[in-house]
């Protein structure tokens, strides 16, 4: 394409006053590939403008919506107005399986304290103690999560003690966030704080031991459209226990044996990474990124297991099934491959996916032209070798950072430093490492990171890609655009999308999406000629 991507992000930026223009030019960088290994700095994890209509959500959508609420017996109680719990109820298709028809399942309810006028001038603790009885004496569950929105930190409610008082009263596990929507610049801080509760309240709490000899934790998986049902029957099949998921089809017993694990496996970085470290310091296991996300992709993390356990068995198992699953996924692939090669795709999504199914769209010939996340941080589109160097601001000084040291009798180093280095330098393993979206991407391609609506306009116009990764929000502008989008949030109704049974569900449905003939008769705004006043005013 001969489009250049400098012109292109003076396009985009052109219409700011000059300086939101220069906040925004330093979140929209063009990649290229240094002879040091870096890439350019991005700027990100900041504000969005006033004004901006931006793709992000907020903190406790983070917190309650993301990394708790896909665990099924973990009952959520929102401590807000009524709004903030509607707006939350059922809107992520995380998936989940009970063990049994007696076994416990909250997620499709929706709790809510239902906050009114009078509890924000007089305060509303009294309310939420009585929420917490009646939610306990109706569902018996092992463990209550209080969540508080914004209204709850302004009038300076204090969940904790609330919290601490009713674990005393009725004798379960309860546990408050102070994970208020303005908390963070986005739903990035609701993922720390759900993190920093997990660790205090959660892991650790159950000790069963497990026989099995290869024994993980999958962090950053929420089972969205069945993923984790794919990725589970993936690992079972290759002999590997997975002792739990953070947090997709999870309960509390899992999560809290989770540290009997001997490696922890993450997925998504950006939502969970803190566990995974704050685990390691504590317990000793290590942890390594995964990506699950198209076949290729799969298959390499499965081998990257086999070779951290270095066991022949393991290894030989493994290799069985890549080579079983990939035969299946060849044969679609090859279909699909003739008939999407050479398209193009945008992706804007979260904080990873909109860089681990570039690799899914390069394994049917569609090239990715720009991708940024919502809320991902400079160390997933750099890599975390920018850690270092980032300085704290005011925004992620509201969040508590844990002081964690090893336990004195649960602390047992799975692998020593010389395992790990061994093992690093014999095979592709990287511990405590990710490399980051844009290493990965190719040389000049447009990277923008919190994409505004104006933004978006301007790319579809300059670029018309043949199809457009982003949320509901986005959806519809786009499509009367005659783009079609296909969400990867949601999967739209469909997913999985994980692992090698997953790869071949999209490539099927990129491939009805791309080559619908429905898209070219959608006439874009910017091709029909402007309607006079007049005209508007007759129709
Ligand atoms: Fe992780 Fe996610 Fe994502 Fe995320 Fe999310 Fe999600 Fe996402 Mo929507 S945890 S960062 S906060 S992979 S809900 S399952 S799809 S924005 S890219």
């Amino acid at each position: 394409m001969s489009i250049d991507p400098r012109d292109v992000k003076e396009q985009l930026i052109q219409i700011y006053p000059k300086k939101l223009r220069q906040k925004r030019s330093e979140q929209i960088v063009v990649t290229e590939h240094r002879e040091d290994g870096s890439v350019p700095e991005i700027k990100a994890n900041v504000r969005s403008s006033p004004g901006i209509i931006t793709q992000r959500g907020c903190t406790y959508a983070g917190c309650k919506g993301v990394v708790i609420g896909p665990s099924r017996d973990i009952l959520s109680l929102v401590h807000g107005p009524i709004g903030c719990s509607f707006y939350a109820w059922l809107t992520r298709r995380n998936q989940t399986r009970p063990d049994g028809p007696d076994a416990q399942n909250f997620i499709n309810y929706c709790l809510s304290t239902d906050m009114q006028e009078e509890n924000i001038v007089f305060g509303g603790e009294k309310k939420l103690k009585v929420a917490v009885r009646e939610a306990y004496h109706l569902f018996h569950p092992k463990a209550i999560a209080i969540f508080s929105t914004c209204p709850v930190g302004l009038i300076g409610d204090d969940v904790h003690a609330v919290a601490r008082e009713m674990k005393e009263e009725l004798g379960i596990n309860i546990f408050g966030f102070s994970c208020e929507g303005y908390r963070g610049v986005s739903q990035s801080a609701g993922h720390h704080i759900a993190n920093n509760g997990l660790f205090k309240h959660i892991i650790g709490n159950v000790e069963t031991q497990h026989d099995e000899k290869f024994k993980i934790n999958l962090l950053g998986e929420y089972n969205i459209g069945g993923d984790g049902f794919v990725l589970e029957d993936m690992l079972t099949r290759c002999g590997i226990k997975q002792i739990s998921t953070f947090s997709g089809n999870s309960t509390y017993e899992t999560m809290a044996n989770s540290h009997t694990a001997d490696l922890n496996l993450v997925m998504c970085h950006r939502s969970i990474n803190y566990v995974a470290e704050m685990m390691e310091k504590r317990f000793g296991i290590p942890w390594m990124k995964v990506n699950f996300i198209g076949a290729t992709a799969s298959a390499k993390s499965l081998r990257r297991i086999g070779e951290y356990f270095e066991d022949d068995g393991l290894k030989a198992r493994i290799e069985e099934v890549i080579a079983e699953e990939m035969a299946k996924v060849e044969a679609v692939q090859a279909v699909v491959k003739a008939r999407c090669q050479g398209k193009t795709a945008m992706l804007f999504v979260g904080g990873s996916r909109a860089h681990h199914y570039q690799q899914l769209f390069t394994e049917i010939g569609i090239k990715t032209i720009v991708a940024g996340y919502e809320f991902g941080h400079r160390d997933d589109y750099e890599g975390r070798k920018v850690l270092p160097g980032l300085k704290i601001d005011a925004d992620s000084r509201n969040i508590e950072e844990i002081e964690v040291v090893p336990d004195p009798e649960r602390y047992r180093a799975r692998r020593t430093p010389e395992q790990l280095a061994r093992l690093e330098a014999m095979t592709e393993l990287e511990f405590r490492d990710y490399i980051g979206m844009m290493p990965e991407m190719d040389e000049d391609t447009l990277v923008v990171d919190d994409l505004s609506h104006h933004e978006t306009e301007r790319l579809l116009e300059i670029y018309k890609p043949d199809i457009f990764c982003a949320g509901i929000k986005e959806k519809y502008g786009v499509q009367k655009m005659g783009i079609p989008c296909k969400q990867l949030h949601s999967y739209d109704y469909g997913g999985p999308y994980a692992g090698f049974r997953g790869a071949i569900n999209f490539f099927n449905d990129i491939d009805r999406m791309v080559n619908m003939k429905i898209w070219s008769y959608v006439t874009p705004p910017w091709q029909s000629p402007a309607k006079q006043p007049e005209e508007v005013a007759a129709d």
